[in-house]
């Protein structure tokens, strides 16, 4: 099809200073649902991850790992990768800060803020968070009693003082707070767009945007003397990977801008305050949404290696199975909100929503129609009000879906799946098919049809969340390749009769807790 709208979708790009955790996993799979979602629903995606490879926090791991800085960020990246390939991960593209085409980016969007007049050399004297990368405001930082003084994040500061570029942010200061209004859904969730919405309005500082103590970053064009500050590089690489800046009529330029940002709340102050000011200064157009997620916290408790409570994301894939821990993120977590996992609330979701629920009743469904339909989707004879209440509510379950992704609320459009599931269970059991069999097999037949069409569109919607099991479901129930998308959804892909079915493998085991 060569009319399908361009969708563009990014996660944030991680720092590869060390193994990716279950905040990447994390960020990660619900990026890779939304964009899953917008494929299904016939948009041409564009889905960027990608590693942050430049700056002081990489030197300095570097350097007390005692090896070359490359040799850091590309062992770590490939860690990303892996992690990547293990989530079933579908982006389009894996951008690397330190690829020439994205210093030869950086350096075209340097260019275009000098060339507005944005773009000052001065020295800098202030607060500097490594950890962040990130400058602070005196007064956003505080001097603890153990003789260090902290940034707003909880990360130590140090005192800089060397000759800097700046960019002029506190021009902009008006013009963002007019993006804020023009464009309301620019920043969610609304808690972050307060937050950014008041920081902006206690007034911009002027941003030194070059560093001159260490050489590992994108070149000042002209002034080899500086690199720029991590983050003018690492925001540019939304750009980079569409070619944009490069040729507006190459092959991804239909991608920019971006129609979502996927971030963590710890960042968005970058995204939402320096990216649009510099994108506004180089005369390019805005993202059309910075949506921020909250933190995942091990039984509610911040992750940390000295908590000892750091779980990589192969262990939960290894011990849960990749399906069920990428459902129980998209479904427990409040999207925006902060969340928390331990291995009792996972296992808890996977017996009720995974086992007890989609599962059963396919293989119950399916195990029937095999059995007594000579392992054929049976007739769909007269529908009677129950069934035609039962086929409206899976019929009309993208609608639901659909409003609450349009939100970002995976966790509403995953329960709303799982709602259809409990219709289909309630349906299935006070209709009594197995009953039917002795007395009245055609309605039987009827029966096990509509049951097993509620399966084959809840497997269709579960698709973007748990890609492979749903997969297997549609299988099941003997859906083609081609007869996957959103647009067969309701009548438009009703089972047809007569076709085979093998019988049914079972998709959800259920979860038993290893003895302790
Ligand atoms: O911030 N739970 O990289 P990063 C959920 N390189 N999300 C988490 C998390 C947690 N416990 N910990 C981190 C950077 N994240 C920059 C981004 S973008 C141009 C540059 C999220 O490796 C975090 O919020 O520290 C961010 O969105 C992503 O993981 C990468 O974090």
């Amino acid at each position: 099809m060569q009319n399908k709208k361009p969708y563009y979708i990014t996660t944030a790009i991680s720092y590869p200073n060390g193994a990716p955790h279950i905040g990447h996993a994390y960020e990660l799979i619900a990026t890779d649902a939304m964009a899953r979602f917008q494929r299904l629903d016939g948009r041409d995606v564009f889905f960027l991850t990608g590693t942050d490879e430049h700056g002081q926090k990489m030197e300095q791991t570097a350097r007390k790992e005692g090896v070359p800085v490359i040799e850091l960020a590309n062992r770590n990246t490939a860690a990303f990768q892996e992690m990547g390939k293990l989530l079933n991960a579908s982006n389009d593209d894996f951008i690397r800060t330190t690829q020439p085409r994205h210093h030869e980016a950086s350096q075209e969007i340097w260019r275009r803020m000098a060339d507005n007049g944005d773009i000052y050399k001065d020295s800098y004297s202030g607060w500097y968070s490594v950890r962040d990368e990130a400058y602070y405001q005196e007064d956003e930082t505080e001097l603890k009693d153990d003789g260090v003084r902290y940034g707003p994040q909880g990360t130590p500061v140090e005192w800089v003082e060397e000759e800097s570029y700046f960019f002029r942010l506190s021009a902009y200061q008006d013009r963002l707070l007019k993006l804020y209004e023009d464009q309301p859904d620019f920043i969610g969730p609304v808690e972050r767009k307060n937050e950014i919405v008041s920081f902006v309005k206690s007034g911009l500082h002027d941003l030194s945007i070059s560093r001159t103590t260490f050489d590992w970053g994108v070149k000042v064009p002209g002034d080899d003397k500086h690199v720029m500050y991590v983050w003018v590089d690492a925001l540019t690489n939304y750009l980079t990977a569409t070619g944009y800046l490069e040729d507006q009529n190459g092959p991804r330029a239909k991608y920019w801008p971006a129609d979502l940002h996927i971030i963590g709340k710890d960042i968005i102050r970058f995204h939402a305050v320096y990216w649009p000011a510099f994108l506004m200064s180089a005369k390019l157009p805005l993202p059309r949404q910075v949506y921020a997620h909250g933190f995942l916290l091990n039984k509610g408790e911040k992750m940390s290696k000295s908590l000892g409570n750091v779980v990589g994301p192969k262990d939960l894939v290894d011990h849960f199975g990749l399906d069920q821990l990428r459902y129980f993120l998209l479904r427990e977590v409040s999207f925006g909100q902060d969340g928390s996992y331990s291995q009792e609330g996972i296992g808890n979701r996977i017996n009720a929503d995974l086992a007890n629920g989609i599962g059963n009743l396919a293989s119950r469904s399916l195990s029937m129609i095999v059995k007594n339909c000579d392992g054929q989707i049976p007739e769909c004879g007269p529908l009677s009000d129950e069934d035609k209440a039962m086929l409206k509510i899976a019929d009309e379950a993208i609608d639901n879906v659909r409003e609450a992704m349009s939100q970002h609320a995976i966790h509403k459009a995953m329960a709303a799946i799982i709602s259809v599931v409990s219709e289909g269970d309630r349906y299935f059991a006070s209709q009594e098919p197995w009953a039917l069999r002795k007395t009245d097999t055609a309605r039987m037949a009827t029966v096990l049809y509509v049951t097993a069409e509620v399966v084959r569109q809840v497997a269709i919607l579960l698709q973007f969340s748990m890609p492979e099991s749903a997969a297997k479901l549609l299988d099941l129930v003997a859906v083609g390749e081609t007869d996957r998308d959103f647009s067969k959804l309701g009548e438009a892909g009703r089972l047809k009769a007569g076709t085979a079915l093998e019988k049914p493998a079972p998709v959800f085991p259920r979860y038993v807790a290893p003895e302790e």
